[in-house]
Formats: C-alpha cells, sequence, structure tokens
C-alpha cells in the first residue's frame, strides 16, 4: 500500500483519519479575565475538525507559564470549563484534539506575572527581544525582556507538579491527550539548550542534566495519562526566542534516545532543514541530518512541522521519513485543509495582521470551499462575537 498524507493513522487507542496535524498555534483570543476558552474558540478548533489530530494553542500550566497576553490557562476551573466546551464541539465534529500543555520560562514580564515577580529560568540570563502584554489600560503594549530569576533546585519538584495538573485538568475537561512544548525556546528548552542554562546543580552542566526536567516532566505526566496519551514537542537548532545549544546534534540525540524508551504517543519536532518556521527552497544539510539521526533514535511515531508543502509532506511520508506532518499557517486560512490538499483546491492566503488577537475576524472566518462556491451559507457570527 503507497502512504499518503490521506491515510488513517493508529496513535495508542485513537484512529487518525489521516496524516495532517493542526499544528499548535498562538493566537491570544481567550476570553478576559481569566484567560478563558470561550465559544468562539470552540468554534474555531470545531471548523477544524477535519484534521486527523488537533494540537491546541500553547496553554499555560500557571499564571507562571504565561508569556504573551491574551493566550489560554488549564489551572482554572474557568479555564477547564472553557476547554470541556471546545473538546466537545471537536467531537462533535467527529475530530481529536490534544492541549499543548506550556510554561513560557523567560519568554515573559512582570506585568504578566503573580504579584509582578519576575519571571523564572534555568539561569539569569535575559533573552533579546519583547515580551507582549497589555498595559493598564488593557491595550497591547511590546516592552522589553527582563532579566528572569533562577529556579532554586528544590522549586523544581512543584514545577514538575504544575505540569500534572495541568495535564489532570486537560484529561478532565475531555482532550484527548496532550503534548509537552519543549520547543521553541521556553522552560523546557531553556534547560535543555547550553546558552539558556548556566545550572551547577543536577539540572545543568551535562546533557545528560540539562534533559533531566524534561524527562521528569514527560514520565510524571505519562504517569497520570497513560504515555499513549502524551506527545513531545522539540525544536532542534532552533533559533527562536534568542536559543542556541553548543552541540545540538549531542543534544537532541540524547533526548530522542530516552524519550523512545517512554512509549509515547507522538515525538514532534519543529523541522530546522528548511528553517524551522519559513520555506526556504534549498533544505540545510546540518537540519536534514539531526532529522535522519531522531528519526532513527526515536522508533515511534515521528510528526513534522515548518513549512511543509504538500509535495514535501507526502515525500516525507512515503520515504518513511515521518509519520505524520503538522501544518500552521495553512490551518489558519483554510478551516478544510485537508479536503483542499486532497483535491488539489486552491488555498486562501493567511493574513499575518489578525494571527494574535481580535475576535472573528481573521479567525472563523476564512471560508471552506463549500462556503467560497455558495453551497454552503457563512456561519452566524454575531453570536460569536459576543462570546
Ligand atoms: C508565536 C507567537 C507566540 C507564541 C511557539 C507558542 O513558538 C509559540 C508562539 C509562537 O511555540
Amino acid at each position: 500500500m503507497t502512504l499518503s498524507l490521506f491515510s488513517r493513522y493508529e496513535i495508542g487507542p485513537y484512529t487518525l483519519k489521516n496524516r495532517m496535524v493542526m499544528a499548535p498555534l498562538t493566537r491570544s483570543r481567550s476570553k478576559q479575565p481569566g484567560n478563558i476558552p470561550s465559544r468562539l474558540n470552540a468554534f474555531y478548533y470545531a471548523q477544524r475538525a477535519s484534521a486527523g489530530l488537533i494540537i491546541t494553542e500553547a496553554t499555560q500550566i500557571s499564571q507562571q507559564g504565561q508569556g504573551y497576553a491574551w493566550t489560554p490557562g488549564i489551572y482554572t476551573e474557568e479555564q477547564i470549563e472553557g476547554w470541556r466546551l471546545v473538546a466537545e464541539s471537536v467531537h462533535d465534529a467527529d475530530g481529536l484534539i490534544f492541549m499543548q500543555l506550556w510554561h513560557v520560562g523567560r519568554i515573559s514580564h512582570p506585568a504578566l506575572q503573580p504579584k509582578g515577580a519576575l519571571p523564572v529560568a534555568p539561569s539569569a540570563i535575559a533573552p533579546t527581544g519583547m515580551a507582549f502584554v497589555t498595559n493598564a489600560k488593557g491595550e497591547p503594549e511590546f516592552v522589553p525582556f527582563v532579566v528572569p530569576r533562577a529556579l532554586e533546585t528544590d522549586e523544581l519538584p512543584a514545577l514538575v507538579k504544575q505540569y500534572v495538573q495541568a495535564a489532570k485538568n486537560a484529561l478532565s475537561a475531555g482532550l484527548d491527550g496532550v503534548e509537552i512544548h519543549a520547543a521553541n525556546g521556553y522552560l523546557l528548552d531553556q534547560f535543555l539548550n547550553s546558552s539558556t542554562n548556566q545550572r551547577t546543580d543536577a539540572y545543568g552542566g551535562s546533557i545528560e542534566n540539562r534533559a533531566r526536567l524534561l524527562l521528569e516532566v514527560v514520565e510524571a505526566v505519562a504517569r497520570v495519562c497513560g504515555s499513549d496519551r502524551v506527545g513531545v514537542r522539540i525544536s532542534p537548532m532552533g533559533t527562536f526566542n534568542d536559543m542556541g545549544d553548543e552541540n545540538p546534534e549531542a543534544l537532541f540525540g540524547y533526548v530522542a534516545e530516552k524519550l523512545n524508551e517512554l512509549d509515547l504517543a507522538y515525538l514532534h519536532v519543529v523541522d530546522p532543514s528548511h528553517g524551522g518556521h519559513q520555506t526556504t527552497e534549498t533544505p540545510d544539510s546540518r537540519g536534514v541530518a539531526i532529522m535522519a539521526m531522531i528519526r532513527e533514535r526515536f522508533a515511534g511515531t515521528l510528526m513534522v512541522c515548518g513549512g511543509y508543502t504538500l509535495e514535501r509532506a507526502q515525500e516525507s511520508i512515503q520515504n518513511h521519513q515521518a509519520d505524520l506532518v503538522a501544518f500552521g499557517r495553512p490551518f489558519i486560512a483554510n478551516p478544510d485543509l485537508p479536503e483542499r490538499l486532497r483535491t488539489g483546491a486552491s488555498l486562501n492566503e493567511p493574513d499575518q495582521a489578525t494571527f494574535y488577537g481580535g475576535g472573528v475576524a481573521g479567525y472563523v472566518d476564512y471560508p471552506t470551499l463549500k462556503q467560497q462556491n455558495g453551497e454552503e451559507g457563512l456561519p452566524d457570527f454575531s453570536v460569536l462575537e459576543a462570546n
């Protein structure tokens, strides 16, 4: 049988109807105050339920884990209820949905932290760049990052517990599983990479030590969810959020090997070979090699992401370089992306100006093919605007 992006795939107890995953996408549209998922968010995810699997936008496991204005959490009763609405809507539309669990570490600002505290990190090293916060009037604002506070060793068990509690909350809200966000320069990635981890305790220094917190988190979350309901996302060679590692081959080779022992639902890798978030024409040979090495060391389900076109996605699956391919921007603009790619239909172009914040516009008003062709009417957005 020829493998295809459009063939089914089994993960633990679940059958994915195709191998196209909706990538985790921060959209900063949770209900305020309280960073609570709303009917609007539920509608958005349900519109995209034809994906084989949806991974939610990064969702903070605690207030300390928040780094951007208006992103949703999974640590209050109201947030759990909001996510229940999302999960039910996706299931009613015959979809599957995992929640991405997120702690941003140093990619935050006192304006977002409990009692205006400093953000926490493995080491007191500020990232270059700006944090996205709201000012006293509730308006969005970019402010420079600050020097974070280095976590004490004896604080780390409580951090692992934050992930475990968040995973329990996600399952109790009806989500099908969780993805541990260890990519893109957030807390767990900050522990992994040598440029952000200068610790001298058991969580810094050697690769084994830098990977320790991630492995403790994944093992603890797998114990409460079942390992086949837990995925992990990594971004080897990633530079987003001011990241870098002195030897990414050794670091991520070790991480892939250790995660391989845990029988996970999947390993999700932001593929650096085509520039991570962007599509570059000529693949980067070091990135290609690191992906091949990870495929070799991790025997379970491998999900890839990062500027994949239909052609590259099909090629990767047919050549056994990946089992699943996640699409981000194309899913923003095309709620029926699987149908469009399967039939060779044209794609709507995503509008960057409406990626973060706002309401209906640029979120749930991208048309499906049927709506475009006049075979289906547009939904009544006014009920969603009311949130
Ligand atoms: C873009 C803007 C805000 C957050 C990531 C969660 O890179 C993100 C993110 C991306 O994983």
